[in-house]
């Protein structure tokens, strides 16, 4: 049967189909959300360590971690709290390089990430690997400012943004899935925005 011109349907192309359902587009602002209080770390201090079923733990410093080969992203946010961002420009290292390095072991299926300050947020393998997740220092060119998680935050963009945990300090990989700080307070497991999985249930 022809398809007729015009009823082919297709995602719009504005911003309004760059938006989950459910979301808003907070323009400009860039809202910081934080359930702990702001931790002051120092480059020269920052660490992060990928461990747990992995053949070789490895932890860099800020001065190993910019060695590394830089990646960066331009695209989306999306906050469980109905706020999107569009456009973003974030700067770092791919997590891809840092489990080349430690060598997750065949075991290993789900990771916790760990921040400093004891925030927590459990993630599948497959949802960090594969040019998904980035572990960044660099918001639009500039030094990530620090409520938004400086010096190192990681950034999963294509989950809520609850799963980048700011002032990221670990990697750790587990067999079995966890749950970190928000899915034990009745947030979604996975928290993917297009399918509006905000909590438990969803
Ligand atoms: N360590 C830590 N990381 C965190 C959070 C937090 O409270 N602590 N909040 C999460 C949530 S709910 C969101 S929406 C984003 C907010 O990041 P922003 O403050 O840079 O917008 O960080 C995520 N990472
Ligand atoms: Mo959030």
């Amino acid at each position: 049967m022809p398809v007729t011109r015009g009823f082919v349907r297709r995602r719009p192309e504005g911003p309004e189909g760059r938006l989950p359902p459910g979301q808003y587009d907070t323009g400009s602002g860039w809202p910081v959300l934080t359930a702990e209080a702001t931790p002051r770390v120092v480059p020269e201090a920052w660490k992060i360590t990928v461990d747990g079923l992995v053949e070789r733990p490895t932890t860099w410093t800020w001065d190993e971690v910019h060695q590394l080969p830089r990646s960066t992203y331009r695209g989306d946010i999306h906050c469980v709290t109905t706020w999107s961002k569009f456009g973003v420009a974030f700067a770092g290292v791919s997590v891809d390089v840092l489990l080349e390095a430690a060598a997750p072991r065949s075991d290993a299926a789900f990771v916790m990430a760990h921040s400093s300050t004891g925030y927590t947020t459990n993630l599948p393998l497959s949802d960090v690997t594969g040019g998904k997740a980035w572990v960044v220092w660099d918001y639009d060119g500039k030094p990530l400012a620090r409520e938004h998680g400086g010096p190192v935050r990681l950034l999963v963009p294509h989950l809520y943004f609850w799963k980048s945990a700011k002032w990221i300090s670990r990697l750790e990989l587990m067999s079995h899935d966890q749950p970190g700080f928000w899915e034990r307070n009745g947030y979604h497991d996975r928290g993917d925005p297009w399918l509006e999985q905000r909590y438990q249930g969803d």
